[in-house]
């Protein structure tokens, strides 16, 4: 982040950046942002690297989102304009904070979202919202039905909700997730909202690309920890019991004081810092902000301690390594001979014929030999 754009005030919404709304995204209209995209739909003009870097650091909305298209393009041709898009704009992005957010379906997210963000924006934050959802190429993504419970948000010319990525894989969608974290940054939005589920894989991709998780419970649910892994609260920087409200909320403190007893003996997710567990009513707005006065100061203990930036760095070279071991995977996947060896060899293992070990160690010398 380069020190000239740090703190860059949010951008004033012009007549070109207030067309509010969700970002449509991978919409299933057919051919949105790029020419002869595979749904082949109306043909665009695929726009050079420099209109696209022009149009993102003027906060334009709609070039914006033409850019996540691009960088959630697979095809080659705009692979390459968006490596050189995502290299201009890397140096220009603004200093932001990124708040990854989790919780079982149900637990109150996209409605915490709606609050918190409609805050922030009145505060003069510019938000940006999106989603780790790998299931969302099959069910067409759960923030897109969430759309009802930010309808505020989405109207709002200060933020900017884009959809998850599809894109098979959840290392796919992570990728894609990352890079449009960085546009959203060039485009002046200083708080970076990440959306996912508690109950797979996608939250650790999370945890590697925030500063923040927060983890979001149900009040009153029976037992607590229902429905979510040790392991996720484990990476949780604040736990936040959310629906503390009405009947629920003797529930709600009764958990919370449980939760307080169970942190005690984990170790923080982040090093100096004490995770908490905090009350909410997302619907009421109650706890909201002061989930927030949290997040602020966080960030302004691991600026100080230095750990912000740590971790930032420690982000990207850990991404830097899994897109070389991605690579080295697919080079290795498409190398001729090698898929039929594969399942060739992973037969006699499952038959109890070949060690995994001895499987792996031909595979490698075939491909070394190749
Ligand atoms: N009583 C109460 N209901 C809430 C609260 N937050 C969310 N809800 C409701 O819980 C349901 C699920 O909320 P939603 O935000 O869609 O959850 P998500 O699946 O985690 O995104 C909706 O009907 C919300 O209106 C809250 O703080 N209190
Ligand atoms: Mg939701």
């Amino acid at each position: 982040m380069s020190k000239k754009d740090k703190n860059r005030p949010p951008e004033q919404p012009s007549a070109l950046n207030v067309r509010p709304g969700v970002d449509g995204g991978h919409d299933g209209l057919p051919g949105r942002d790029l020419p002869g995209g595979p749904s082949g739909g109306p043909r665009r003009r695929l726009l050079s690297a420099r209109e696209y870097v022009d149009g993102v650091l003027s906060g334009d909305r709609v070039l914006l989102a033409r850019a996540i298209t691009l960088i959630e393009s697979n095809a080659p041709a705009h692979q390459e304009v968006a490596q050189e898009v995502l290299a201009a704009l890397l140096p220009r992005r603004c200093a932001s904070i990124r708040v990854g957010i989790t919780g079982v379906p149900g637990a109150g997210k996209s409605t915490f979202i709606e609050a918190l963000g409609t805050g922030l924006t009145g505060r003069g934050h510019k938000v940006a919202v999106t989603a780790v959802d790998p299931s969302s190429s099959v069910t067409g993504g759960s923030i897109l039905g969430d759309k009802t419970r930010m309808e505020k948000l989405a109207a709002d010319p200060m933020a900017f909700i884009r959809p998850s990525p599809t894109g098979g894989t959840l290392g796919g969608v992570a990728r894609k997730t990352r890079e449009t974290i960085l546009l959203f940054e060039a485009a002046g939005y200083d708080v970076i909202l990440v959306e996912t589920v508690g109950v797979g894989q996608s939250e650790i991709q999370v945890r590697s690309m925030v500063d923040f998780f927060l983890l979001i419970l149900l009040a009153g649910a029976g037992d607590e920890l229902q429905g979510i892994k040790k392991g996720v609260v484990e990476i949780a920087d604040a736990v936040l019991i959310n629906k503390a409200d009405g009947a629920n909320l003797p529930a709600a403190r009764q958990a919370r004081s449980e939760f307080e007893r169970v942190l005690h003996y984990l170790r923080p997710a982040t090093e100096g810092w004490t995770t908490a567990a905090h009350l909410s009513s997302a619907v009421s707005g109650q706890g909201v902000m002061d989930m927030w006065a949290v997040v602020e100061e966080f960030a302004v203990f691991t600026r100080g301690s230095g750990v912000f930036d740590r971790r930032r760095t420690e982000q990207e070279r850990q991404w830097v390594r899994a897109l070389v071991r991605e690579g080295l995977d697919d080079i290795f996947r498409s190398r001729p001979g090698v898929a039929e060896m594969t399942a060739d060899l992973e037969q006699q293992v499952a038959r109890g014929e070949l060690p995994a070990t001895t499987a792996a160690s031909r595979l490698l010398d075939f491909f070394r030999r190749g």
